[in-house]
């Protein structure tokens, strides 16, 4: 009586554990504070804004007028909701200069949307979107990666008027290269900030969302369609005794490898 109570005791236990450790095992994506994590890269010269952009986002009172260049990668967060879903953005603002060129490109992989950003009196930060940001992005990142242009700086159009519009004149023949080889959509356009004023921030934030949500969404429903598949080939092999779970499964995570972040 006593070692059957014993027993019973020690399988309780033991069960109990088992519990706990599958409940500790499972805790983590309880747990999390998002439904799906993008990471996002701030590219662009040095001095556009683009540290100025990402402050004003994360702290809207934010607005700093003296220049502190950033020194390699700075990392900020912000979360909201849309269409009921939790959104957590990891916002890398990368360095300008071109010292930090190697420490910045190795951000570039991770990235699921790319800000580029130039300043609109300042026709070298334009010239530079196409001889030094798009090959680095073509290099760098991951196809598929959303962008999205910024021409930052647009209070001080009217102190310069001139350069303003030579900054014009090549953006349009960039954006219109960006068209052509679909890099962009043809409905996508500049959008026009003033970090300083607090003018449009958050929309360019939001307008890359909106692109990387349409991709999150695709990938989203291939996942599905690939699990589907999964589950009929893990039917078809009990009946036959071919195929190995877990080779499924490692060719699903190389077929789409970075669905791991997303969900
Ligand atoms: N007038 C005006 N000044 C701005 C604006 N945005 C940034 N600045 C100023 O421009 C300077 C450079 O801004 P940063 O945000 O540090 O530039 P950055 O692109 O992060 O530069 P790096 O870190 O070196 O790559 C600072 O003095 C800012 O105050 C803007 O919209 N309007
Ligand atoms: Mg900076």
């Amino acid at each position: 009586m006593d070692s059957l109570l014993f027993g019973t005791t020690a399988a309780a236990t033991t069960a109990s554990a088992a519990v706990q450790r599958t409940h500790h095992h499972h805790q983590p994506i309880l747990d999390r504070d998002y439904d799906v994590l993008f990471k996002v890269l701030l590219i662009g010269d040095s001095a556009v804004g683009k540290t100025s952009i990402v402050d004003r986002y994360t702290d809207p009172r934010s607005w700093n007028p003296s220049y502190i260049s950033t020194i390699g990668v700075d990392f900020k967060i912000r979360s909201f909701d849309v269409d009921g879903k939790r959104i957590k953005l990891q916002i890398w603002d990368t360095a300008g200069q071109e010292r930090f060129r190697s420490i910045t490109t190795s951000y570039y992989r991770g990235g699921h949307g790319i800000l580029m950003i130039y300043d609109q009196t300042d026709p070298k930060s334009a010239r530079n979107l196409d001889q030094v940001w798009l090959p680095e992005l073509q290099h760098h990142c991951r196809p598929g990666t959303e962008m999205v242009v910024i021409g930052n700086k647009a209070d001080l159009r009217s102190e310069h008027p001139a350069s303003a519009a030579v900054t014009d004149e090549i953006v349009s023949r960039f954006m219109g290269k960006l068209k052509t080889q679909d890099k962009i959509g043809a409905d996508d356009h500049v959008i026009s900030t003033s970090a300083k004023l607090g003018e449009n921030v958050d929309e360019a934030f939001l307008q890359l969302v909106k692109q990387m949500m349409k991709t999150h969404h695709i990938r989203a429903q291939e996942m599905e369609r690939q699990q589907e598949e999964k589950k009929l080939r893990i039917k078809s092999s009990r009946l036959v005794g071919g195929y190995g779970t877990s080779a499924c499964a490692s060719s699903w995570a190389a077929m789409c490898p970075s669905f791991c972040t997303l969900m």
